[in-house]
């Protein structure tokens, strides 16, 4: 750290800096300094993103004045605070999220009108940060917006890579291409904020020997290896409706290696920047798989640099109150999200024992004191394993650690649970394969005093299937539920601008946005003729507002009073995509076979799809062929009638969901049951009034508990039924489901793309059918069309569908991100507000 100086006429002078003001004439003059002077541009040199930027800048100085604030109180009153460590944030666009949330965006946007631009278009400006991989990306930035919002002193910590997620491109024979997301170009992030003075060291490889400390007593010590330099960019999190701001600090990796002139002399361009580059490299690229763990050495290295730079802040942050470690438990909360930062587990009782000269026995209750982690997912190719070799050479000290904490844990665990070997292999942190691996989810869950799931059903299952022989011996305290949330602010006030309206005027006011369950109050307006009317309407606009995007973008056109059914979110075989599509197939050639008198039954139907596939996910990267192979013949088969339309929009990600989720009649969270920890897009649907067609999985089960039965459509085979199915099929084979086998059969006829294509999609059939249906697609296809039925059927009624619609937003209070942060703060961190003035 840079030596620290004191201005005692800073301070003085700090106090003669006007506030911001957010009237139209002061913030058009913000706005042209920024042009003129940040951005070095006039005014017969300018283009929308010049103007955005300059823009951004004046927001971002009014949301620095409330991060100093801040900083200030929480400094000031010293409160407990939590560390939030996820290897994903997925933010989103800042710009209109500052603007709502400070409440000024009628002002900048009639003050960028009065410069002559259209505030809409300069938002379009901005990149997605698209920092994770779906679903707990996303949970981690509403979390931080409910925590910035409810004046919880937590930060996030997470890693700055140059590259997000890929942006995806559906090629002219419709598969998914992918390129770089470089998102940090040349225009700059205004958004985040470069401390050159927050710099730690990370240290790689090396060996392990014994030194004596000063007090004479023997103690291991990491020794030689590499070093690279870790350097903080803070990302401020506007709050709602306070003076509070949070902050995510991100990590990038710079070399301490300074420049190979040696090289560089000797004419070895390359050699001399080499050190440089490898550095760099390790923040450079967000790992693209979703839910599937893929053990590369690069990846484990990002994740001990985040760790070990996050908790050398934590630490240096925390020595400056003076306290005692005792005391650390008492004023630091971490909270791993998911098994990607439980290196900081063995990391700290490193730090305790080697460098501070704690005993073991002490830096361990610490540890576990001060450490929780949320487990995510139950699939087994998610589940994070290291092999000891590789961590042996990249962590030599920690591998040593994690040896001991499992010796510990086991004589523990023996003296309860006596000659039973079988069961203690089980438990083991370490599998016994070759090479042996690090089980990182129970490690997690040995290293934490609590370990949580994000769903009711998916909290049960890790009690009773991932970690059961833990319950044995911790008991079932140790493991609770936390069921996931969604922040309001993005996802209906900024996204839905129209429904916000209607809300706000309904309840007359807008406690609603900080007080979601206010939203029951809309429960007695469902049978209200004239409110249905504006519902509708409301849901109209935004179709249309879709549809209008599908034609510009993708130039198909779909009809916005018909039904818009859709299903985005990653591509992945448990989320059964391709049950939907083979249930579009069906409903095609049904339509072939209706008399022109049955057509007029029938309700015309959008099906839109979304998602990314891990660019090595080769079945999922089938579905998408066959996806946009079907939406080819369909969208151009006249003789239809436009009673099916189907879309792939490329490059889902939070800015298109912002468009996508308010425009749905009804939305699909179709996985097998059991395999879908949460889900939280299901959530923002149908708090946009979204009707969900799901299976009992995940937080559908919470949803339909909240909105009533009535107003889901919901089918398919139990979670407790899975494994029987599984087991049966393996010595039976698959009973082919009969409607299926006619869909099946038209795709290997090639009715779709032809013969060619339809050898492509051989080894997509074959996991139908060879080795078993794994995700049961056809044991749960019959229902799943008699649901779709009931769907088609109730949409007639349009009276019936708004009530269900409306009941659907009202039901919704639960599931704010603000309930969910608070019961974190309850339940786990034992954390409470710090005082600052609301706005
Ligand atoms: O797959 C789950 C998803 O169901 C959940 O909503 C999300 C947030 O809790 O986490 C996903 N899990 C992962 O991405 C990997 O564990």
């Amino acid at each position: 750290h840079h030596v620290q100086l004191q201005s005692e006429a800073l301070k003085e002078w700090k106090q003669h800096i006007e506030p911001k003001k957010n009237d139209i004439e002061s913030i058009k003059k913000d706005i042209v300094s920024h042009t003129l002077e940040t951005l070095c541009r006039n005014p017969y040199n300018l283009d929308k993103m010049a103007v955005y930027q300059a823009t951004a800048h004046a927001v971002r100085d009014r949301l620095l004045e409330d991060w100093n604030l801040t900083q200030e109180a929480i400094h000031q009153q010293n409160p407990k605070r939590c560390y939030y460590l996820s290897m994903e944030f997925l933010i989103g666009r800042a710009l209109d999220n500052a603007l709502h949330c400070l409440e000024v965006k009628d002002a900048y946007k009639q003050s960028v009108k009065d410069l002559g631009f259209s505030l809409e278009d300069l938002l379009e400006q901005e990149r997605d940060a698209a920092l994770g991989n779906g679903g707990l990306g996303r949970l981690a930035a509403c979390y931080m917006d409910a925590a910035a919002t409810l004046d919880y002193p937590t930060w996030g910590y997470g890693l700055r890579y140059q590259y997000g997620i890929f942006k995806q491109i559906i090629n002219n024979e419709g598969y998914q291409t992918e390129v770089p997301d470089y998102w940090l170009n040349a225009d700059g992030n205004p958004w985040e904020f470069p401390r050159s003075d927050i710099k730690y060291e990370v240290q790689f490889y090396g060996y392990v020997a014994t030194k004596v400390n000063e007090k004479g007593e023997s103690r291991m010590s990491w020794e030689g290896g590499d070093k690279v330099q870790a350097m903080a960019y803070d990302v401020p999190i506007p709050g709602y409706d306070t003076k509070g701001c949070g902050n995510i600090r991100l990590w990038s990796a710079k070399s301490l290696k300074t420049f190979d002139f040696a090289s560089f002399n000797d004419g070895d361009y390359d050699r001399s920047v080499a050190d440089q580059k490898n550095a760099e490299n390790l923040t450079s690229v967000l790992y693209p798989n979703d839910n599937h763990n893929v053990g590369k050495e690069l990846r484990l290295k990002q994740e001990y640099f985040f760790v070990s730079a996050s908790l050398q802040d934590i630490i240096y942050r925390f020595k400056h109150t003076n306290a005692a470690w005792k005391e650390f438990p008492d004023k630091v909360a971490v909270q791993l999200n998911d098994t990607h930062p439980t290196l900081a587990i063995p990391e700290l009782q490193r730090i305790l024992v080697d460098i501070e000269g704690l005993e073991w026995d002490d830096a361990w209750d610490i540890v576990t004191r001060v450490f929780a982690f949320t487990n995510h997912t139950v699939l087994p190719e998610a589940l994070e394993c290291w092999s000891v070799p590789m961590m042996e050479k990249i962590l030599p000290r920690h591998m040593q650690i994690v040896y001991d904490i499992n010796l510990f844990f086991l004589q523990k665990f023996e003296k309860v649970f006596q000659n039973d070997r079988g069961l203690l292999n089980r438990v083991s942190i370490i599998e016994e394969s070759n090479p042996q691996q690090v089980r990182m989810a129970y490690l997690a869950v040995v290293g934490s005093h609590t370990v949580n799931g994000v769903a009711a059903l998916h909290s049960e299952l890790i009690k009773t299937e991932l970690f059961s022989e833990f319950i044995k011996y911790y008991g079932p305290e140790k493991f609770i539920n936390i069921t996931n949330g969604i922040t309001p602010r993005r996802w209906l006030y900024q996204a839905n601008p129209a429904l916000r309206e209607l809300i706000t005027e309904t309840l007359g006011s807008k406690k609603w946005v900080t007080h979601l369950d206010e939203l029951k109050n809309l429960k007695k307006y469902a049978e209200d003729k004239s409110f249905q009317k504006k519902w509708i309407d409301v849901k109209l606009q935004n179709k249309t507002r879709l549809a209008d995007w599908i034609k510009t973008h993708l130039d198909i056109s779909v009809d916005p009073h018909a039904l818009f059914d859709i299903q985005v979110k990653r591509i992945h075989e448990y989320k059964r995509q391709f049950m939907n599509i083979l249930s579009v197939i069906y409903r095609y050639k049904n339509i072939q076979l209706l008399s022109a008198e049955e057509r007029k039954e029938l309700t015309p139907r959008v099906v839109i799809f979304g998602g990314k596939s891990a660019p090595g996910y080769y079945i999922a990267k089938m579905v998408i062929k066959l996806i946009t192979t079907v939406a080819q013949v369909v969208n151009n088969d006249d003789s239809i009638d436009n009673l099916l339309k189907v879309v792939y929009i490329p490059d889902y990600n939070v800015s298109l969901a912002e468009i996508i989720v308010p425009a749905s009649d009804i939305s699909q969270h179709i996985s097998t049951a059991g395999t879908e920890a949460s889900g939280t897009s299901n959530m923002k649907f149908v708090l946009n009034g979204g009707l969900i067609l799901g299976t009992v999985d995940g937080a559908n089960i919470e949803i339909r508990d909240e909105i009533g039965e009535e107003n889901i459509f919901m089918f398919g085979t139990l979670s407790d039924k899975v494994a029987d199915i599984r087991h049966h099929q393996k010595y039976h084979g698959v009973p082919m489901d009969p409607n299926l086998q006619v869909v099946l059969h038209a795709i290997q006829a090639g009715e779709f793309g032809g013969f060619e294509t339809a050898s492509v999609f051989g080894p997509l059939i074959n996991t139908l059918t060879y080795g078993g249906d794994y995700y049961l697609i056809s044991a749960d296809f019959e229902q799943y069309l008699d649901a779709h039925d009931k769907v088609d059927a109730l949409f007639k009624d349009k009276t019936t569908w708004a009530k269900k619609s409306i009941l659907c937003t009202a039901g919704m209070g639960f599931f704010s991100a603000d309930r969910a942060t608070r019961e974190y703060a309850d339940k786990i961190w034992n954390l409470k507000p710090f005082t600052i003035e609301k706005k």
